[in-house]
């Protein structure tokens, strides 16, 4: 039974005076740089969107960020301009150690779907290969930590769960964007979905 680390999207964006800052984004760098020596195996994610990506609010004449919009595979919030490939914003947070990650897997690069979850893009049903992956080096038992609690952390650990991988979340180590309540419905979902919350 090996463990994974996975830590969800520590980039610069999503921490504070980033695009889409997430309030003490940059307060969990040091704890995850602690789990990562416990773990058996270390993945990052990196959000990375071309320039003309379908999630920015201003690639969409007149809509505001934060708003909806119905795609062709469901809802879809739209928001700032963030983690754009090749931009500081893209980088990991400049604390973050990086020396302990076997796999760096990139979402969200199409510009006509954005991906939450580091298992599926937000049509459900297309993979992005982690699951194979992880099966491949038996790394059953995945931990995930990191940015956003209620969009991508919470999306990859359901997905996780569905998928059959035995699965927690460290809550101290995430922090939430908390958008009309997504914070405790992540929870909710977390939950029946039977993902621990630690
Ligand atoms: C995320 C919104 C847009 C996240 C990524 O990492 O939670 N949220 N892109
Ligand atoms: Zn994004």
């Amino acid at each position: 039974m090996a463990k994974a680390l996975i830590v969800i999207d520590m980039q610069n964006d999503f921490c504070p005076e980033g695009a889409l800052a997430v309030a003490g984004g940059d307060q969990i760098v040091a704890p995850i740089n602690a789990l990562m020596q416990q773990a058996d195996a270390v993945i990052l994610t990196q959000d990375w969107h071309p320039e003309n990506h379908s999630s920015f609010a201003d690639n969409h004449p007149g809509a505001s960020a934060f708003s909806t919009i119905d795609m062709p595979y469901g809802q879809q919030v739209l928001w700032p301009r963030h983690c754009v490939i090749g931009t500081a914003g893209a980088e990991f947070h400049p604390g973050l150690d990086l020396s302990r990650a076997d796999l760096v897997l990139r979402k969200g690069f199409r510009p006509d779907i954005d991906s939450y979850s580091a298992f599926f893009e937000n049509d459900h049903s297309t993979p992005t290969g982690l699951a194979g992956y992880l099966r491949e080096r038996g790394l059953t038992e995945l931990t995930f930590v990191g940015l956003a609690h209620d969009f991508c952390v919470s999306w990859s650990a359901i997905d996780a769960a569905k998928l059959g991988f035995s699965v927690s979340v460290i809550e101290e180590a995430t922090r939430a964007i908390d958008l009309d309540g997504s914070r405790d419905a992540a929870r909710r979902s977390m939950k029946e979905a039977g993902v621990t919350l630690d």
